[in-house]
């Protein structure tokens, strides 16, 4: 069973959450896209995990592969490594691995990606990771992979011949070329590869064994279907597709081999970084759904743009990304909204429509149509039983069911693991 589960909309999901309370049940949980710009945040038995690089999976057990279509930033997977190990996680080359074709987050994508970003008008919101920069790399052919860290001659024979370049685009970008520490930073990253070497794995090769050995395999997206570089709101994207195709592609796993795609789903939705969100919400509700929810980037520390959940862009994402089964997060934060707004449609030059337009441009101008449901007082947080949810809150859940088309699995209704209500 191959199982690929994304963000259906800007991220933050909660799929850190649902990836590791999913991953019981499987053999192996790999990341096909993203780097270090991800955050997923895992609450088991009153700890807080916060992962950037590693598959969620590992905590429960999984094998936890990064694959090739993985950008990799060393220095932050050595460090979350070195604290999973020090909180008692087991990590050994029986349950970890690295593809060799993932390229590396190099400092001076890092160095681009934040004075790039120092021009307010051009400015994405990036988490300045080096993400744009590392996949360009790759895309041009110029990339350092992880399979080069562990070849020291390879290694230096591709950076020597790439520093003068980089150099050059950090100065065209007002940086100081002398900053790049190209000797320091080349022997720490030689020393993780050393570190690292018994976790090189043909990641494709080993899915495709384990699936044929009739094991279980959860591919976990980073991000969400709207920072898609190909279908999300461009330019305020990511650097990766992140829709469920491309976990075959950023693993090299067949279509036919994929048996469900999840789609996470929160209550509301939220955006950190700039671009379009036609729901947001500028208010006291905006703020309810700010501190209920905690919404603050798990990378970056952001604090995250807040709005109404919106129907056109779920149809899209349902489309997208071929969801068999939705999980619907954070419906414990509603609670104490007098009304529940929904965004049903959008007018755009006087003409209603139901499902978002393809330019960006035009998604910025669309005003949102509501349609009201009544809110809940009572704390969703000890709820177990969808049956013993406020009558509203059901209601709701049942709309977003009906209007998607796919069935919802799970209601979240907390961060930890066990405040969970599966749907029968
Ligand atoms: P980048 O850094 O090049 O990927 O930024 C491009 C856009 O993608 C957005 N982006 C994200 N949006 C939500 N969550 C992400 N992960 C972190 C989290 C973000 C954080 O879990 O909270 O801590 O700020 C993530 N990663 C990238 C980014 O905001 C840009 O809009
Ligand atoms: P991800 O990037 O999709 O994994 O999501 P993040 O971890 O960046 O952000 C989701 C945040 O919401 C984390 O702090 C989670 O602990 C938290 N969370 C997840 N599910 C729920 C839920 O159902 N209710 C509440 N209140 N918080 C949740
Ligand atoms: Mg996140």
């Amino acid at each position: 069973m191959f199982t690929v589960i994304t963000g259906a909309q800007f991220g933050d999901e909660g799929k850190g959450k649902i990836v590791d309370l999913l991953a019981e049940d499987y053999d192996i949980v790999a990341r096909f896209q993203g780097g270090d710009n991800a955050g997923h945040t895992v609450v088991a038995d009153s700890e807080t995990y916060k992962l950037h690089q590693i598959p969620s999976g590992i905590l429960v057990g999984a094998t936890a592969l990064i694959g090739p279509g993985v950008v990799l930033n060393p220095f932050t997977l050595t460090d979350e490594l070195n604290a999973l190990i020090e909180r008692g996680i087991s990590v050994t080359p029986e349950n970890f691995g690295i593809d060799p074709k993932a390229s590396i987050i190099m400092p001076y994508h890092i160095a681009a990606d934040t004075l790039g970003e120092f021009s307010e008008k051009d400015k994405i919101g990036t988490t300045k990771k080096g993400i744009a920069y590392a996949y360009s790399d790759r895309i041009l052919r110029n990339e350092i992979r992880f399979g080069d860290l562990l070849d020291e001659n390879r290694f230096y024979e591709k950076l020597n011949d790439l520093l003068p370049a980089k150099k050059e685009m950090i100065a065209n970008l007002g940086g100081n070329p002398h900053d790049l520490f190209p000797d320091e930073e080349a022997k720490r990253l030689l020393k993780i590869g050393r570190d690292l070497e018994d976790y090189a794995i043909d990641v494709s090769y080993e899915i495709n064994n384990s699936l044929r050995a009739g094991k279980k395999v959860l591919a976990e997206g980073a991000q969400g279907t709207f920072l898609d570089v190909i279908h999300g709101t461009q330019k305020y994207v990511t650097s990766s597709s992140t829709i469920a195709g491309s976990a075959c592609t950023g693993l090299g796993v067949g279509p036919s081999q994929v048996t469900k795609t999840i789609g996470l789903v929160k209550a509301y939705i939220t955006r950190v970084g700039n671009g379009p969100l036609p729901t947001e919400l500028n208010d006291e509700v905006g703020q309810h759904l700010a501190e209920v929810g905690h919404e603050y980037g798990t990378t970056t520390g952001r604090k995250r743009r807040c709005g109404w959940i919106d129907i056109p862009l779920l149809k899209k994402a349902v489309n997208l990304n071929g969801y068999t089964e939705l999980v619907l997060t954070k419906l414990d934060v509603l609670t104490g909204l007098e009304t529940i707004h929904m965004c049903v449609a959008y007018e755009l030059d006087g003409e209603r429509i139901d499902y978002p337009p393809l330019l960006t441009e035009d998604l910025e101008r669309c005003v949102p149509v509501y349609g009201d449901g009544n809110g809940w007082d009572e704390p969703l947080g000890d709820i177990r039983n969808f049956h013993d949810l406020p009558y509203s809150a059901r209601e709701f859940v049942e709309y977003v069911e009906k209007i998607s088309r796919v069935p919802i699995s799970y209601v979240s209704v907390g961060p930890d693991r066990d405040q969970i209500i599966k749907v029968d």
